[in-house]
């Protein structure tokens, strides 16, 4: 069972409004890089949740199976983020197969600021979309939301009823 913070924005998830699901990895137990995105991805105007910290791999994939999210993001700090990301990917895929939304990664991703960029390569081969680290990670993640809210509102979609 995931521990500390969970929390939902107030922003409901609607037609237009995209839906983030915020998570971490079991070994992390920071906090405030889950407020902190959680904030930010909330100023993008998504509908977020996040998980807390400490989450089960398998935790996350029931998640992601049952709130169906736009966009899943990972934050973690704590150095293990190259390990245990990939492994929440492999077991995300398996569960979930061609239904997997978009996985992004961000934070502290490693032990070393040195050993980033492989780890980053790492994650991108685990099936990440996106890697988000160092000091360009703020500026970059911004870019890629105010893309992703512009084409999720742009998505064609069936009428019915
Ligand atoms: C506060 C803190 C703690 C607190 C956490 C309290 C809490 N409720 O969160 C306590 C004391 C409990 C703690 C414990 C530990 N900590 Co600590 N902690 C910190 C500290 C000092 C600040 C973290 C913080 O809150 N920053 C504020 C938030 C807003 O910033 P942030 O976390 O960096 O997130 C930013 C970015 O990383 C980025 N980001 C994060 N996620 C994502 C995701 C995306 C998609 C994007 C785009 C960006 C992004 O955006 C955020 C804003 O810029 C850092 C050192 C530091 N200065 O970073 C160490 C640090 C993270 N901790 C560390 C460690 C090792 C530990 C412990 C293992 C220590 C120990 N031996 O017991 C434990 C256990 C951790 C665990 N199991 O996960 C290391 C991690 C090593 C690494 N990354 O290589 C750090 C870096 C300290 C260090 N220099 O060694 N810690």
């Amino acid at each position: 069972m995931a521990m500390g913070i969970r929390q939902s924005e107030t922003v409901a998830p609607g037609k237009d409004v995209p839906h983030v699901l915020i998570t971490t990895i079991p070994s992390d137990s920071h906090t405030w890089n889950l407020m902190y995105m959680r904030l930010l991805v909330a100023e993008h105007g998504a509908a977020v949740d996040c998980l807390g910290c400490c989450v089960p791999y398998t935790h996350t994939a029931d998640e992601v199976v049952a709130q169906k999210p736009d966009l899943v993001i990972v934050s973690t700090v704590n150095g293990h983020g190259s390990q245990q990301g990939g492994e929440l990917m492999h077991i995300a895929r398996a569960r979930l197969g061609s239904s997997t939304p978009p996985f992004v990664i961000g934070g502290q991703i490693a032990v070393e600021t040195a050993r980033y960029r492989l780890a980053a390569e790492a994650l991108i081969r685990a099936g990440y979309e996106r890697v988000f680290y160092g000091e360009s990670a703020i500026p970059a993640f911004n870019r890629f939301m105010r893309n992703f809210v512009a084409s999720h509102a742009n998505k064609p979609r069936v009428l019915t009823g």
